[in-house]
């Protein structure tokens, strides 16, 4: 029987490479996120993607998206981002709240909710697309950082809740990965200043990359469960150690 997988933040970057790649693995391939037409246009391109207007930091707009999935095998928490680099002494408390919203309480709100299906596919499978900011904390990073943390924190705790149900908990955490809006929202669309963050790397990962690695985790065996899953360009041995030529 077709597989569901639910991937939020599906309108660009990690998502909609996800969403792509889950679809060629043969799964239904329920695309979600606030922006339609670029959902519309990745539903196009294949017959196994589904379109979904989603915001993840709205309760009405997860409860109204979960009435309408009948069924979810996979749930890849995507949706989440960066905004400004300010030092923590001056970053912006809207900012921060944006952060937390979306990375923690939106990846929340969605397990919440689709939860009970997982579990009841007898095989489900919870992908949260932290980052190394969950992981290690950088100057200017503050709010995301705090927010990254919050989100790797409640996945190491779902794991252990859950132990014992049909489901798995897997958390896949990119470094550096050249995608079209990550930076430029941390920016607040300063497009020159985006790509410098990745200026003189011989190979930042690419959505596709972190997309591969996501749809390995998933495809293992049922009683496989890959905790958590750091990648990083071969260029980027630590957060503060990159190679640029
Ligand atoms: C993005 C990776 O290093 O900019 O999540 O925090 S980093």
């Amino acid at each position: 029987m077709t597989k569901t997988a639910v991937v939020t933040g599906a309108s660009s970057g990690i998502g909609a490479a996800t969403a792509r790649r889950l679809a060629k693995e043969g799964f239904q391939v329920v695309a979600a996120a606030r922006r339609r037409e670029r959902l519309d246009e990745l539903a196009a391109e294949h017959p196994g993607i589904v379109p979904m207007t989603l915001d993840v930091t709205s309760q009405e707009s997860v409860d109204a998206f979960n009435a309408a999935v009948p069924t979810v095998d996979v749930l890849v928490n995507n949706a989440g981002g960066a905004v400004g680099l300010e030092p923590v002494a001056y970053g912006l408390l809207d900012d921060w709240r944006t952060m937390y919203e979306v990375n923690v309480l939106g990846a929340l709100r969605m397990t919440q909710a689709l939860l009970p299906k997982l579990v009841s596919s007898g095989d489900g499978v919870l992908v949260m697309l932290t980052s190394v900011a969950g992981l290690v904390s950088y100057e200017g990073g503050g709010g995301y950082c705090a927010a990254k943390h919050g989100q790797t924190s409640m996945t190491e705790t779902l794991r252990l809740e859950l132990v014992g149900e049909p489901v798995r908990i897997i958390e896949i955490a990119p470094g550096m990965v050249e995608t079209e809006e990550f930076s430029l929202n941390r920016f607040r669309g300063d497009a020159d200043k985006a790509k410098k963050v990745y200026e003189g790397v011989p190979d930042p990962l690419t959505a596709d990359d972190v997309a591969d690695v996501i749809a390995f985790a998933v495809t293992r065996p049922a009683h496989v469960n890959i905790d958590r899953l750091v990648i990083r360009p071969r260029a980027q041995a630590a957060q503060h150690k990159v190679h640029r030529v």
